[in-house]
């Protein structure tokens, strides 16, 4: 018997609206930039725990080459401000400066969350491949000040999954923006981090509530599932022309 290519999802199973097809569907990797979980980036300079930003890559990995063998198309983000900081709000540069770690500063890893600096960069452990796009962010929500919609209009894609860094940040921001355009929303669960524990949680059941007011949440082992259960996408279609090697289990 054949399993149904649906996410095993709470508080529904997703989507709602029938099985997964890979041309409507993207998997959105939100801002795996080494400033939010690599050493002397700007997550570990304020003092937080990189190994709780770290902890989604492995489930990422999995789920990355999954979609990118289904066909469905991948994007990701990047936070960051240009290099004359004349999009960096007066408000998050203050704050980041009174408590250290000034965004536009330099550091160990270069300018603070500014574009081209190795801080800034994707992480290579989720290095997107030429074929797949990437959105560059100077907010929270990735359809801020990007043409991340258009581009999802365009693709005709309508459902996303979601991981990605942080969970009460950046990864929220985006699915409440993603969710009020109509774009049905899963997240990962073991695919998204933040710095701190109760947040993280605090996230994850957010999204649950009043039926799934922000969309679902699933771990990635059932997420792999239903990408599984997908069939293999034609090379030809748009989609990743490329697959990526299976990550193993730990
Ligand atoms: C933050 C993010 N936390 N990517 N950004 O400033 O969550």
């Amino acid at each position: 018997m054949s399993t149904m290519a649906v996410i095993d999802a709470q508080p529904y199973a997703w989507p709602c609206g029938g099985p997964l097809t890979a041309s409507t569907t993207a998997l959105v990797l939100i801002d795996m930039q080494h400033d939010f979980c690599g050493v002397g980036g700007y997550v570990d300079r304020m003092g937080y725990d990189i190994s709780a930003t770290r902890a989604p890559i492995q489930p990422l990995q999995r789920v990355l080459s999954a979609a990118r063998r289904a066909g469905v198309r991948v994007i990701h983000t990047r936070e960051g401000h240009r290099p004359s900081l004349s999009d960096l709000p007066q408000n998050k540069r203050l704050r980041s400066a009174a408590i250290g770690t000034e965004i536009g500063q330099p550091g160990p890893c270069g300018r603070v969350l500014v574009r081209g600096e190795p801080g800034w960069e994707l992480i290579p452990e989720l290095a997107p491949l030429p074929s797949e796009d990437i959105i560059d962010k100077p907010g929270k929500g990735s359809f801020f000040a990007t043409d991340l919609e258009h581009l999802l209009r365009t693709l005709g894609v309508q459902r996303l999954l979601l991981g990605g860094i942080t969970t009460d940040v950046c990864v929220h921001t985006t699915m409440r923006e993603a969710n009020d355009r109509g774009f049905e929303c899963c997240l990962i669960t073991d695919g998204t981090g933040a710095t701190d524990k109760g947040n993280h949680a605090a996230a994850h059941k957010m999204v649950t509530m009043q039926g799934g007011v922000f969309g679902a949440i699933a771990p990635s082992d059932r997420v792999l599932a239903a990408l599984h259960a997908m069939p293999p996408k034609d090379v030809g279609s748009g989609a990743a022309a490329v697959v990526s090697p299976p990550v193993p289990a730990p």
